[in-house]
């Protein structure tokens, strides 16, 4: 079968080895433009899965373009969800899609999400992004074909590094106790993942031995030579054993563009132009990709976000936008450096280990060992593998370490949870885990990689401490705290990009304290307008209203606090509630007490900031009779989206802007009631 018209049955074009090796070649000009455009995505893996993409989805499995979701068709399950644009590009080069529209890739709202989501793009079968669940996903939709006796097969794209998750073998066991020989795995196996070789990660081989004593039939193959290619995935489709087959491909990351093969670094990195050019060239597609339709087509799309998004936005008098003005500048630093700069510098404690997941570099944990190659002894690189890892930990902390692991927040607080609540948390070991790239504001990858309902979890568990630092010398004081000063289960959160850097070597951290920040003035540095002091320490200044936030929000709120006061001359009252967990009550009944109005500020899902403080309020007795008005800016009951960062701070309404409209509408309400009066009668 290949491309088919499911109507009539009749395939309409059948392409030869020839014609399927210039349309590989094709799609890999594509990629790098697309990728280009995007900014941001993931090119060496792209190009590794290129030829079998092509394979796949030009000559082998049953498609009809006019049809994506025709009931007879193959399914193509893409468990490396990172891999998205060849996945687009072979819908696309199959005629279910525009090939220009791949241009979208990584834009607001677009079909083409950082990783699939098939509720946006019909053809693309499931949504993905955390490794290691396609094949389990597959094995659902194998055993739902012979239980309904349809003749599809299924097929599902895996990583070599992504083989190293424990869920990939529980599911190869299913696949063959249901003898699933209407499964067909196939592994990229280019030998590389984030953190370097496979073998040196966390080494998976021999994966022929591996798969065949687990009773899978195993083909290994060349995944760069196209009749191999297309050999494999007609006999697998062919064999009717009673076994699932699996497809070994050798591939090279990064094929067919010289610099990019075999480079670790180019795994999460995009050609700039310059490198676009060159790689079209070594490709020998100068003049015969669309590179400028392509780019003008994703520039107008862009255009159309920022105007909406615009109209999203609430109008003030004038423009108040990070460093849009001559006064209040901020510089910017992304937080999670304040960890790696606390490993370092405290890594000398022999007591700590610390566990890599494949994303060291970019999270910071291998600052630990960068510049101190002597402490490798104490480094534990234990592959994609979040769950093992979590109980791992607990074992190194029950022998006395002080254990510490990291990865983005959804995969070291969601992914393992289970292994957190009982290995970690019951046995309230001293565990420190790092939840990186939180919130929105991670942007491009997406939904699946933004952690929006960690903290639910992370402060629902008993012996569980949680800090969320607003900034990266905060960050840094959380870390020094947790690592040697806090022995228990501890989560530190933070976020991706570059935030404003609004405290300093001076400003109070006090674990399980608040500060409050009060707006002073206007000035030059927008850090320097502010005093931070301890909420206990603090005198209530009769504000009228209090902004409560955490983390990246908190430098949003104090924004918030600026406009208010500009717009309508406002006193607002910030609590930088950094440690979520024990969390400050005093501070919040006081502000609530002395303000009448608290609006809580979260860059996630409403609700562990927003909920605790509320509760904290209505369950007082000191505040029975005494009424206070809340209101919470932050993402509301939806999944994230594709985007740049600032872009998905507007699109979720969780800017200063929001919060100082919000603030604005509450006061309205505050004023007309009366409340202030009363307040200060009492
Ligand atoms: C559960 C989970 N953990 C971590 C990640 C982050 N991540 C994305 S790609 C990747 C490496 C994948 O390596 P491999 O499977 O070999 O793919 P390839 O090198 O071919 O891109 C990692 C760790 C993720 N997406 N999901």
């Amino acid at each position: 079968m290949a491309i088919t018209d499911s109507k009539t049955g009749k395939v309409p074009k059948q392409f030869n080895i020839e014609e399927l090796k210039e349309q590989a070649n094709l799609m890999r000009g594509y990629d790098l433009a697309c990728l280009c455009a995007a900014g941001s995505g993931h090119a060496g893996g792209t190009l590794s899965i290129i030829d079998i993409t092509t394979a796949l989805y030009m000559h082998v499995a049953a498609i009809d373009p006019k049809d994506p979701l025709w009931d007879g068709r193959d399914r193509i399950i893409w468990s490396t969800g990172h891999k998205a644009p060849a996945l687009y590009l072979g819908l696309a080069f199959a005629g279910c899609c525009d090939k220009k529209d791949v241009a979208l890739l990584r834009k607001l709202s677009s079909p083409f999400q950082g990783h699939p989501h098939w509720l946006k793009l019909p053809g693309s079968e499931v949504s993905s992004g955390s490794l290691g669940q396609g094949l389990s996903v597959a094995v659902g939709i194998a055993i739902a074909a012979k239980l309904d006796n349809k003749p599809y097969k299924t097929y599902v794209i895996m990583g070599d590094g992504e083989q190293q998750e424990g869920s990939i073998w529980e599911a190869v066991m299913e696949g063959a106790q249901y003898k699933l020989d209407n499964l067909i795995g196939i592994v990229d196996c280019n030998g590389l993942q984030i953190d370097g070789k496979v073998s040196d990660v966390m080494n998976v081989e021999p994966l022929d031995e591996k798969y065949r004593s687990f009773g899978w039939n195993v083909l290994k193959i060349d995944g760069h030579d196209m009749k191999q290619i297309v050999e494999a995935l007609e006999k697998a489709k062919a064999l009717n054993n009673g076994k699932p087959t699996v497809i070994l491909a050798k591939t090279v990351k990064g094929k067919g563009v010289s610099f990019m093969e075999d480079v670790a670094g180019w795994h999460g990195k995009t050609p700039n132009v310059e490198e676009l050019n060159k790689g079209l060239a070594e490709l020998n597609l100068v003049g015969k990709i669309p590179v400028d339709e392509l780019f003008a087509h994703a520039k107008a799309y862009q255009a159309e976000v920022e105007k909406k998004l615009e109209a999203k936005m609430p109008k003030f008098s004038r423009d108040y936008w990070w460093n849009k003005s001559d006064t209040m500048k901020v510089a910017m630093k992304p937080t999670r450096m304040g960890f790696g700069q606390s490993l370092a510098e405290n890594g000398d404690d022999e007591r700590i280990v610390c566990l890599g997941l494949d994303i060291s570099g970019s999270i910071t944990i291998s600052e630990f060992y960068a510049k101190n190659p002597n402490r490798k002894n104490r480094w534990l690189s234990m592959g994609i593998a979040e769950q093992s890892a979590t109980a791992a930990a607990a074992g190194l902390a029950k022998e006395g370490k002080i254990a510490v692991f990291g990865t983005y927040a959804t995969f070291a607080a969601a992914r393992n949870l289970d292994q957190l609540r009982v290995s970690v948390c019951y046995g309230n070991f001293n565990v420190m885990v790092a939840g990186a790239h939180g919130g929105v504001s991670v942007g491009p990858d997406g939904a699946t990689h933004q952690a929006l309902e960690d903290l639910f979890a992370m402060c629902g568990l008993p012996n569980m401490s949680v800090v969320v630092p607003c900034d990266s010398v905060e960050t840094k004081k959380a870390t020094d705290f947790l690592l040697l000063k806090h022995v228990g289960p501890k989560y530190i959160r933070f976020a991706r990009e570059a935030t404003p850097i609004v405290s300093d070597a001076n400003t109070p951290f006090v674990f399980g304290k608040a500060n409050v920040i009060r707006l002073r003035r206007e000035c030059e540095n927008f850090a320097e307008g502010f005093e931070t002091v301890l909420a206990s320490d603090y005198v209530g200044e009769q504000e009228d209203l209090t902004i409560v936030a955490c983390g990246p929000m908190v430098p949003e709120a104090m924004r918030a606090a600026y406009i208010l006061k500009k717009e309508f001359g406002y006193e607002t009252r910030i609590v930088n509630m950094h440690t979520m967990k024990p969390f400050d009550d005093d501070a919040v009944l006081r502000a609530a007490a002395e303000t009448g109005i608290v609006v809580t500020a979260e860059e996630h899902q409403i609700g562990p900031l927003a909920w605790k403080a509320s509760s904290v309020i209505t369950a007082s007795p000191a505040l029975y009779g005494t009424p206070v008005i809340t209101g919470y800016i932050g993402v509301k009951d939806r999944f994230g989206d594709s985007g740049a960062p600032w872009e998905l701070i507007k699109e979720f309404e969780v800017s200063a802007e929001h919060i100082a409209h919000k603030a604005a509408e509450l006061m309205a309400v505050k004023e007309r009631k009366g409340i202030a009066e009363e307040m200060l009668a009492r």
